[in-house]
């Protein structure tokens, strides 16, 4: 496998899908062929899975069944998605990926994390290369992500779960600080896109793709 992958990660409203497209774009001129997807999500089976994670009407879920879900979705993503595209040499940028649910389904709703790491093992052995964590204040994304319209299922949460949320994905990137690259996303938006890309960047002349 030639190709790489990279994985945006962040709160509600951190601006992960208004980084995405820098990065395609970063990617694209430098000649690197590039698959943008997201999780939950990225297949008709993981797109059906993302609705019913997100449905206020399944409010009351319990975390087994949340994080089994995420994963079922998962391991259909990186069969159907993720390894090909790697396999074919190409790039994969995805919004999400295996962070999320130890930061949402581990931080958040407090399921274990060696539970989490054996699902990771068995479902999506495929590790990220290169994750850009946007990193903002819980009220500053709430208000982002509140200026778009109704809240989802998760964003109803309340604010303590957001907290141990990015709580667990600032232990993450202090454990893993060569993949995990923190971004200040509470600046405008212009200068977290040219904050990621120099990520990016920096990412690429490590691997002498960038020269
Ligand atoms: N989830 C999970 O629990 N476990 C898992 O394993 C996985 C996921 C994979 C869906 O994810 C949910 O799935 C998510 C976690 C859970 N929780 N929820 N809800 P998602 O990433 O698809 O959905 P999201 O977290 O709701 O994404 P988002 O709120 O759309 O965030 P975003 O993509 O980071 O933000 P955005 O759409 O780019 O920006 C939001 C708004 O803010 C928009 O109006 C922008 O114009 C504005 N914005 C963005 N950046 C800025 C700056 N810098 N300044 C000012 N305004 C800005």
């Amino acid at each position: 496998m030639n190709g790489r992958l990279i994985t945006l990660e962040g709160g509600e409203g951190a601006g992960k899908s208004s980084v995405l497209d820098a990065l395609r774009e970063r990617l694209a001129s430098r000649g690197i062929d590039v698959v943008v997807t997201r999780e939950p999500g990225g297949t008709a089976f993981g797109e059906a899975a993302r609705r019913l994670m997100l449905d206020p009407a399944f409010a009351g879920i319990c975390a087994e069944s949340e994080l089994l879900l995420v994963f079922a979705a998962r391991a259909q993503h990186v069969r159907e998605r993720i390894v090909p595209a790697l396999a074919r040499g190409q790039w994969v940028l995805s919004d999400r990926y295996t962070d999320a649910s130890y930061a949402y389904q581990g931080g958040g709703r407090g399921q274990p994390l060696e539970r989490i790491a054996t699902l990771e093992t068995w479902v999506a052995p495929v590790h990220a290369d290169l994750t850009l964590l946007l990193d903002l204040p819980i009220e500053q994304g709430l208000a982002r992500a509140g200026a778009r319209g109704p809240s989802d299922r998760i964003e109803a949460e309340d604010h303590a779960f957001f907290e141990r949320v990015r709580s667990a994905y600032r232990q993450r990137a202090a454990q893993e600080p060569r993949r995990i690259r923190v971004i200040d996303a509470s600046q405008p938006l212009e200068s977290v896109r040219t904050a990621a890309c120099a990520e990016l960047d920096a990412f690429l002349s490590g691997l002498g793709a960038g020269r």
